[in-house]
């Protein structure tokens, strides 16, 4: 009798807590993300990384690059010679030199980027 009923009991907890636990895991990927990236992204993305926007729509909705990771095993690095968001630029090209959002098609780019647009002012 004791067992029948803490059977149930555990899969009722496991359900409750399912949801707190993913969003902690989910906040430990955003962490290693930041920490893979820290000497080479732009401090937008790491802060993107942090607030979720780099990854999602609205949580727990993923854009085009979130759906990427996820489907590589949260291989983000795996995932840096593709266009997620499709913009013509890779996903290493958007965080390693152009600062953009690599799951956003309309995030700014390196050509509307404000020290673009001073640089074709001071020449
Ligand atoms: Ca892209």
């Amino acid at each position: 009798m004791g067992k029948s009923l803490s059977v149930p009991m555990c899969l009722s907890l496991c359900m409750l807590l399912l949801p707190f636990s993913s969003a902690r895991a989910n906040e430990g990927i955003a962490d290693i993300w930041q920490l893979d990236y820290a000497d080479v992204a732009c401090s937008m993305l790491l802060n993107a990384a942090q607030n979720c926007s780099l990854c999602h729509t609205s949580v727990p909705e993923v854009n085009p690059y979130g759906q990427e990771i996820a489907d590589a095993g949260f291989g983000w690095f795996v995932v840096e010679p593709l266009d997620s968001d499709g913009d013509g630029r890779t996903n290493g090209e958007e965080i390693y030199s152009d600062c953009t959002l690599p799951g956003d098609a309309i995030s700014p780019t390196e050509t509307t980027s404000w020290s673009h647009i001073k640089a074709l002012y001071t020449k």
